[in-house]
């Protein structure tokens, strides 16, 4: 089988996808979205989104779609709890973590002037470089505007960004994992968006504070692939 992950480096849902192939020892090639490989995303996806996973020919689109096709066709280690609670849960966390924790990295990577210089290295200079971070700057800041994160004021964001990972942290204070003793798909998707959050200095600087995120995060980098048990050393 042949995998190839149309990928961007400081996505946190590329980082998500890359997160679980790793965990499950998954083999599959990275093909750097930024570059000639754009034009073929555009062609064989009407998502036109990162990331994309190309599977012997069929282009899965969405990580969450992602994760479950990856969960399918390599089942271990599981990353679906098999209690159907657990199940809903799992999602429901992956789900929020996908659609609210990211609006608020967005925004301190994109907005909060302290994330601009960033963006700027990320995209490069080269002319197409260029192009992307001036035609995705007037997109997402219009999209913040639209979902709301935006027409707040910094402190009113910064207070939202408090409580999200203050639940967190309350969730995280009794077990190694947001489930208990073993990751899941929401592992996967909460991990990848404090990541995200642990870069820009705005944000960096809050997610700081919260020392338990920060024992979690390392938790999660130090898994490694193994088919025996439910995580790695
Ligand atoms: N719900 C999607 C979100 C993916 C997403 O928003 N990707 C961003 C990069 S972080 C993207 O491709 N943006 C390009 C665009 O919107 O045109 C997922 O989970 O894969």
């Amino acid at each position: 089988m042949q995998l190839r992950l149309f990928d961007w480096g400081p996505s946190p849902f590329c980082l998500k996808v890359r997160s679980i192939l790793g965990y499950k020892g998954v083999q599959y090639e990275r093909v750097a979205v930024l570059g000639p490989s754009l034009m073929e995303l555009m062609r064989r996806s009407t998502v036109r989104k990162v990331p994309a996973l190309d599977i012997d020919g069929r282009m899965i689109v969405d990580s969450t779609d992602i994760a479950y096709e990856i969960e399918r066709l390599f089942p271990e280690p599981s990353i679906v709890p098999s209690d159907v609670y657990l199940q809903g849960l799992s999602h429901a966390l992956e789900d929020w973590s996908d659609e609210a924790l990211y609006f608020l990295g967005l925004y301190f990577q994109w907005i909060e002037p302290r994330g601009k210089p960033m963006v700027r290295k990320a995209f490069g200079a080269t002319p197409l470089g260029i192009a992307a971070r001036l035609f995705y700057q007037h997109r997402i800041a219009t999209q913040l505007r639209g979902q709301g994160t935006a027409r707040k004021p910094l402190p009113h964001i910064v207070m939202d960004l408090r409580r999200e990972l203050g639940s967190l942290a309350a969730m995280l204070g009794h077990h190694p994992f947001l489930l208990g003793d073993r990751p899941y798909l929401c592992d996967f998707a909460v991990n990848a968006q404090l990541v995200y959050l642990s870069r820009p200095p705005g944000s960096a600087e809050i997610l700081r504070q919260f020392g338990v995120l920060n024992e979690y995060m390392d938790r999660m980098k130090a898994l490694r692939p193994t088919a025996r048990g439910p995580h790695g050393a």
